[in-house]
């Protein structure tokens, strides 16, 4: 399912596609449903290990006063822990889409799940995804997942068009009304020019590693869950400058 030529160019003009054909079928959504539900079941009461809450409020993730009344769940490293996430790795739609926008050789940058439950889910600030990063070239391209219907009542993503060419923005620690959000970095964006990217349960919307993106709350009482897998050229650098030969390489050659 290569993207065809005019999507490809809509992507590079503003920094994300949404990508309204069905990248799961129903029968595979059931299954990583399923899968996704039971991670997070087993590691509820770990926050910590394997599980984070990056809705904290507090000095640090840690802070046994901080406020977690607000959830935005997060399990990196899904295809480490679940062979059906392991699987997914290797999903041709996917990686035909992160073909057509980095080229053949395809390395895993990592995969995370993120999980805002209904009715407290927490927000994600605007960031962009390579100010956590630093990686080298900034040329990474990200395929989320709805695992659920996702709209701006449930915290779909919204984003900045055309903000990956501005180059990467100042950003600092995460703070809301009620404090400082240990997990989560922020960037002022200019709100006027963002756009929500709803995205039906199946589909997905891809997005550049420079391209300022956020999140509201989940207020709903539908529940978000998705599924984001980072993409790289083989070839890229972390942010110590080394060549990451070790991270799974998905299709065609190490560089
Ligand atoms: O799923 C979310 O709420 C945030 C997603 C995000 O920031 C990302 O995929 O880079």
């Amino acid at each position: 399912m290569k993207l065809i030529p005019q999507e490809i160019e809509q992507f590079r003009r503003v920094g994300y596609l949404n990508i309204e054909k069905r990248l799961i079928d129903d029968e595979h959504l059931t299954v990583l449903r399923e899968h996704y539900d039971a991670l997070f079941a087993e590691k509820r009461d770990t926050i910590g290990e394997g599980l984070r809450n990056l809705a904290v409020v507090g000095d640090s993730e840690s802070d046994e006063d901080a406020d977690r009344d607000e959830e935005m769940l997060q399990i990196m490293e899904m295809w480490r822990l679940d062979a059906e996430f392991r699987k997914l790795l290797y999903h041709e739609p996917l990686l035909d889409i992160a073909e057509s926008l980095i080229g053949p050789d395809i390395q895993l940058f990592h995969d995370q799940a993120l999980y805002k439950p209904a009715h407290h889910g927490g927000e994600v600030y605007w960031h962009q995804d390579n100010a956590y990063w630093q990686c080298d070239p900034p040329n990474l391209v990200s395929i989320w997942i709805a695992l659920d219907d996702a709209d701006e009542e449930n915290g779909c993503m919204n984003v900045i068009p055309g903000s990956y060419v501005e180059g990467l923005a100042a950003h600092g620690r995460a703070a809301s009304e009620k404090g400082k959000l240990p997990a989560l970095l922020q960037v002022d964006a200019d709100v006027d020019r963002a756009v929500p990217v709803p995205v039906k349960a199946g589909c997905g919307m891809v997005h550049h590693c420079m391209t300022l993106h956020q999140t509201d709350p989940n207020r709903s009482s539908r529940d978000r869950r998705a599924m984001v897998l980072h993409y790289m050229p083989s070839g890229t650098r972390n942010r110590d400058g080394e060549v990451m030969k070790d991270h799974p390489l998905l299709r065609g050659e190490l560089v």
